[in-house]
Parts: C-alpha cells; sequence; structure tokens
C-alpha cells in the first residue's frame, strides 16, 4: 500500500508527514538486513541521520539503555564516524536512500557546528540539516538549546554559511523551548523539531548506582507523549517556521494529535525498536485516521 499525504516540508516536497526521529533508525545496518526491499519500501518520507561530531567518537560505556514501563532511556553517547567518516562512509550510503536525507549535526563549540554546516551543507546529498543543541557549549558551560541568547548566537554564526534549510532540535531540557524557539526563528532557522529526549536515571538495583555508563539518560517511547504534545502546541503558538513533532508516537493517531498541535511533520523513534516497519504502518494509519476522522 502507497501512502499519499503529499507534504511540503521547507520547499522539500515528500510523500507524507512521518519521518524518523535522528538516532533511532540505523538505515545502513537496516539495508544489511532487510536488502533492497527497505530501499523500495522506505518506511519514512525522509531520513534523518543519527548525529554527526567533527571528530570521532566511541560513545557512552555500557549499559547504554534501560526498558522503562512505557519508554527507553538511552545514554548513547554520540558514537560516530566524525565528519571525515561520515563524508566518506556514510554518506553515500545514505544518499541511495529514496527519499530525501537530512543530516543532524552537534558540536561543542559554535566553531564545531559552524565546520558541521559548512561541510554538509556543501553536499548536494544533503537535503537539509538538522542541528542538535541538547549539548553544552565547552566555551560557556551554557546547554546550547536550553538558552535563548546561545541558540540565538550559534544561529547568528552558521545561517550564513548555508542556503540549505537549517531545523533546530529543541531539548525539552529547558525552562522555556517556545523562548528558544523563537530566538532560533528570529535568527534565521528555518524550522524546529522537538522533543528530543527528557533527562531521567535509574540506579542498579544490586549496587544502587547509576545504571547507565553515562549516568543519566534520555527517556523516549510513550511514557513522554502527552510532554511532547503540550511543547509542541506551546512552541506552535509562538512561532510561524514548521515544526517536525515528536515524542512516544506509536500510531496515527498518535501522529495526527501532533499535526493537530502545530506540527508539519511527525517524527518516530522509539516505536521503531519495537517494529522497524512503524514508519510506514503509523503513515498508513495516518491516513486512514485523517480520511474518517475517528
Ligand atoms: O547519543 C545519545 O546518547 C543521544 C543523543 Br546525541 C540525543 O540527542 N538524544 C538522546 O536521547 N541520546
Amino acid at each position: 500500500m502507497t501512502v499519499s499525504l503529499p507534504t511540503t516540508f521547507c520547499g522539500i516536497d515528500l510523500a507524507h508527514p512521518i519521518v524518523n526521529g535522528s538516532g533511532t533508525f540505523d538505515a545502513i545496518a537496516a539495508r544489511r538486513v532487510f536488502g533492497d526491499a527497505l530501499i523500495e519500501r522506505f518506511p519514512f518520507a525522509a531520513f534523518v541521520s543519527k548525529t554527526v561530531t567533527v571528530e570521532a567518537r566511541e560513545g557512552n560505556p555500557p549499559p547504554r539503555l534501560w526498558e522503562l514501563p512505557a519508554g527507553l532511556m538511552n545514554s548513547i553517547g554520540l558514537p560516530n564516524r566524525g565528519l571525515d567518516g561520515y563524508l566518506a562512509h556514510d554518506l553515500p550510503e545514505h544518499a541511495r536512500l529514496p527519499v530525501p536525507l537530512v543530516v543532524n549535526v552537534m558540536g561543542f563549540s559554535r566553531a564545531e557546528v559552524a565546520r558541521l554546516v559548512a561541510a554538509l551543507g556543501a553536499r548536494e546529498e544533503v537535503a537539509a540539516l538538522e542541528l542538535n543543541v541538547s549539548c553544552p557549549n565547552v566555551e560557556t558551560g551554557l546547554v546550547m538549546g536550553a538558552d535563548p541568547d546561545e541558540t540565538a548566537a550559534l544561529l547568528a554564526d552558521v545561517r550564513p554559511l548555508t542556503a540549505k534549510p537549517l531545523i533546530v532540535k529543541l531539548t525539552p531540557n529547558a525552562s522555556d523551548p517556545p523562548a528558544v524557539a523563537q530566538a532560533a526563528q528570529d535568527a534565521g532557522a528555518d524550522a524546529v523539531s522537538l522533543v528530543n529526549t527528557l533527562r531521567g536515571m535509574a540506579l542498579d538495583p544490586q549496587t544502587g548506582a547509576p545504571w547507565l555508563g553515562g549516568g543519566t539518560g534520555g527517556v523516549s517511547g510513550p511514557a513522554v507523549r502527552a510532554v511532547a504534545l503540550a511543547q509542541v502546541a506551546a512552541v506552535a503558538e509562538r512561532v510561524t517556521i514548521p515544526i517536525v513533532g515528536m515524542g512516544g508516537v506509536a500510531s496515527g493517531r498518535d501522529a495526527r494529535d501532533l499535526l493537530r498541535a502545530g506540527a508539519t511533520l511527525v517524527g518516530v523513534g522509539t516505536e521503531s525498536f519495537r517494529d522497524p516497519a512503524a514508519g510506514s504502518r503509523i503513515a498508513g494509519e495516518l491516513e486512514d485516521a485523517l480520511r474518517t476522522g475517528v
């Protein structure tokens, strides 16, 4: 079944509004497992890469996951091949996917983000860039996406470096996400996406020490759905640029709720770990929900 819910996002034509959340769907591994069938029936209308940093990273020590009654907590720690490794190895694979490519980047300083935006924004294979601003700026100690002034300063540096759409991925671990979204818009962002994961913690039942190798982790899945819906609605009240809404989406109705709250696209994340075809299923369910109104 082919879903037809044509959607335009930042000038990019998409078959429907369902995309993956960054870091929740490894298209290269999925292709290895499912073969070319994955290419022919790709579950998402656009593919969002896992976060790329300037330097290669191993990621956090294990354990990296903790299962929750209604979700998942992760502390993956940005393992990736770094910018050069991404360009040489992952980009050619991602460019073979039958949908537009969004590359998610994170830097530990504005200069690092600038380097990533300049290098990746110059590639014709890349349709848009998503800025993961959930990490501290090593120069100021402030989380770039938790403070409106930090976000504005980042955009002021990187906006001139590319004509490609820039999507700012907002963190829910901020006192005023709509103010950050407004700052991003005013400084030239083309879109915002939210929510990233909510900070959480689990203790090892034997030792009482933090279970996750990284100490704390990011909570996702149905547990955060209501929080995501409220934050998307609040951000939609403040900005006019398009919103990619995500957080605990597991059905077409969940996706429709985020569209009703003001999102243009909907990200599916944790549900893809349970069902790798969740993107296609949810897009089909969304089409039914919008047609029948149920
Ligand atoms: O890699 C991670 O641990 C991670 C990242 Br960069 C992120 O943005 N959100 C998340 O839940 N985990």
